[in-house]
């Protein structure tokens, strides 16, 4: 078959058909924005000579958040597998595995330019690079207290995925409209979750601060092993049938000492699934919240 490598590619089109595979928004980043990425995080470490970073997002159904909701408050064990389901490990993992393949193989036929698409999460084989830095520098959202990206329209109830191109397309606006996250009045993220795991703004003296396009964004000191600790379940406190980890201020060595002593699971895809908790990102304000939960009585709201 002829290739034609000699076509432009139109961004509107690019953008056409993340949308039509299931992508809720799509973005582009030009390369200058990671200028401060700590060396290995950088998109030139994955791709050489990249100059767009192409960021496609899915936002997550209010019916699978309120799932979460019926475990949390209802005490519904079961109902959390809708969430590990089609809010975590299948749908919309996968979906964003097979758009940003679709959006590589659309620049790279289109253009002749080189497109690598990224992993998207669980079972996608590693991290090359910060997902949720990106989806900020494509102007998607902008970071919240909890450490990840609150959208406008879903608050933090969105999955990024990234394709690194070497071809140059016109980088969209960063996110200039109101502000999502006022931690100072709210702070649920920290309330919430079971394990401490994030800083209490104010208490804290230093929050990660990074400088994105020139624009600077704040959030939380996540404590990773603790975040773990609750996401798979590792202790009887949290779900789990065995202390898998029994120290008091785990690190992440006890984590993965956790994970090669684990039986591991029987059912799902993960060997140890990790869609066991999620509170932070359920339970955040933004994104009209109230209104979508709150308000159909879908949620009694969070227990701080
Ligand atoms: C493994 C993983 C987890 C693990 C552990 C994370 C860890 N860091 O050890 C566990 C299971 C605990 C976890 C938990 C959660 N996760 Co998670 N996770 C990931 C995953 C797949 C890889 C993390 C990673 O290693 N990234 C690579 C490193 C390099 O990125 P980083 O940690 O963000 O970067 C750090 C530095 O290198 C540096 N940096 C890196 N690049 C750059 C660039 C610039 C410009 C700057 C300034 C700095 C910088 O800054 C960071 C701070 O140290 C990412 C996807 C991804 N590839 O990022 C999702 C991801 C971050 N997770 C996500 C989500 C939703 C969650 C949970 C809510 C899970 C849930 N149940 O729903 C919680 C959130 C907890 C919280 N409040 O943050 C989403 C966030 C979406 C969003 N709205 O922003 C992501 C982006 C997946 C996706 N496909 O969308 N997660
Ligand atoms: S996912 Fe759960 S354990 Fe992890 S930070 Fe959020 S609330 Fe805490
Ligand atoms: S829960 Fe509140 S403080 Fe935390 S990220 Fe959401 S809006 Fe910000």
């Amino acid at each position: 078959m002829e290739r034609n490598h000699c076509m432009a590619i139109d961004k509107e089109s690019l953008k056409q058909l993340a949308l039509s595979l299931g992508m809720d928004m799509c973005g582009v980043a030009s390369i200058d924005r990671f200028a401060t990425s700590p060396k290995g995080n950088h998109p030139h470490d994955l791709l050489p000579g990249a100059k767009s970073a192409v960021v496609v997002g899915v936002r997550l159904l209010d019916g699978v958040i309120q799932s979460n909701f019926r475990a949390f408050e209802d005490g519904n064990r079961q109902a959390q597998g809708v969430y590990g389901t089609y809010g975590y490990t299948i749908i919309p993992n996968f979906l964003l595995t097979y758009a940003c393949y679709a959006v590589a193989r659309f620049i790279e036929v289109g253009s002749g330019e080189v497109a690598a698409p990224c992993s998207t999460g669980p079972m996608t084989n590693g991290a090359q690079i910060s997902l949720r830095h990106a989806a900020v520098a494509a102007g998607l959202g902008a970071f919240g207290w909890l450490g990840i990206v609150l959208t406008p329209e879903f608050g933090p109830r969105n999955r990024f995925g990234v394709i690194l191109t070497t071809l140059e397309i016109e980088p969209d606006p960063m996110y200039d409209g109101a502000r999502l996250c006022n931690p100072e009045k709210c702070g649920i993220c920290t309330g919430v979750c079971p394990s401490g795991a994030l800083s209490r703004h104010g208490e804290d003296d230093s929050p990660k601060v990074v400088d994105i396009g020139g624009k600077r964004f704040e959030y939380c000191n996540i404590d990773w092993a603790k975040c773990f600790i609750v996401e798979e379940q590792l202790t009887k406190e949290h779900g789990g049938r065995e202390d898998l980890v029994t120290s008091e201020n785990p690190t992440l060595a006890d984590i993965f000492d956790a994970h090669r002593r684990s039986p591991g699971d029987e059912s799902g895809l993960q060997r140890i699934s990790s869609w066991h908790c999620g509170r932070c990102l359920s339970y955040c304000p933004a994104g009209d919240w109230g209104q979508k939960f709150k308000s159909r009585g879908l949620s009694g709201g969070p227990v701080v």
